[in-house]
């Protein structure tokens, strides 16, 4: 896969300890009885994609428009086409089929190659334009000076998220740690990457179009970008124990400002509680560029 790396020395850490305490950001493994991080969305059925809060979003939403356009056109053509010849040969006796002739069948070879090189040509190179120019080009958050590097730890049932604080180095004492509470700047590219300590988790955030997988054993990366200012839910998708519809957490796109004074004040705190003997609250690894 383009879109991961292999692991360097993942020195995740038996989790079930807290890290150091950050102003208002949840630092507190989740308690397994408390209220859900995030209220479950109650709204009026809909048949309508979550809202769209990122950047690229609207070229996933556009390529599964295109789908679904085809899609109806080509029920709809064939519906038709179904009732006409169900009710124009109503009272045909003939049940076997003669096999049509070289031209018939040449009409449906022909128009079965063409509603495939127009329909899966079309996808082909909608996908193939979004990989490029998006979910595949780390080039974007790699020479963006702003850039915001994540290591995000996922394991039953929680999202850990490491931050690397105002020095910009993973792994030293001013990280920010972070449980089920994701801050980035909005219009700015985020840099995640993910691993598991236990079982295959899904890190999704529905609202930027964002899946990843989180496998024990590898790092694997995505980046995405806040169109705006709000709050989403940070889901996991890959059913990963009893408590996996627990798993949830809430992703804040701040004004610039206001997350360089997030982090600032996290940092000064996160070195204030630092511990070197808390071997559990010191996993990460080296943030390698693909
Ligand atoms: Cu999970």
């Amino acid at each position: 896969m383009l879109a991961s790396v292999s692991a360097p020395s993942v020195s995740a850490a038996p989790l079930g300890t807290s890290g150091p305490a950050q102003p208002g950001a949840s630092t507190a493994p989740p308690d397994a009885q408390a209220p859900l991080a995030v209220a479950p969305v109650r709204g009026a059925w809909t048949l309508s994609l979550p809202e769209n809060a990122s950047a690229h979003g609207g070229r996933i939403d556009a390529l599964l428009a295109s789908s679904h356009r085809f899609e109806l056109a080509l029920a709809a053509v064939m519906f038709g086409w179904l009732l006409v010849a169900v009710v124009r040969f109503r009272n045909a006796r003939r049940v076997s089929p003669d096999g049509g002739t070289r031209r018939s069948r040449a009409w449906v070879l022909g128009l079965a190659l063409g509603v495939f090189g127009v329909v899966d040509g079309t996808l082909f190179l909608g996908s193939e334009g979004y990989l490029r120019d998006v979910l595949w080009n780390f080039r974007v958050p790699a020479e963006d000076p702003r850039t915001v590097r994540i290591q995000i730890n996922a394991h039953q049932w929680s999202w850990e998220a490491r931050y690397a604080g105002q020095d910009g180095a993973f792994g030293t004492k001013d990280d920010v740690v972070t449980w089920n509470d994701l801050r980035v700047p909005a219009g700015v590219p985020v840099w995640v990457q993910l691993v598991s300590t236990d079982v295959v988790h899904g890190f999704s955030l529905p609202a930027f179009r964002v899946k990843l997988d989180a496998i024990p054993g590898r790092v694997n990366q995505t980046w995405f970008q806040a169109a705006r200012e709000g709050a989403w839910e940070a889901a996991c998708y890959q059913h990963c124990g009893t408590s996996h519809y627990r798993m949830r957490g809430i992703l804040t796109a701040l004004s610039p400002e206001a997350y360089a004074s997030w982090l600032h004040e996290a940092g000064r705190q996160a070195v204030q509680a630092y511990d070197p003997d808390d071997a559990a609250a010191h996993w990460g690894w080296v943030w390698r560029t693909p």
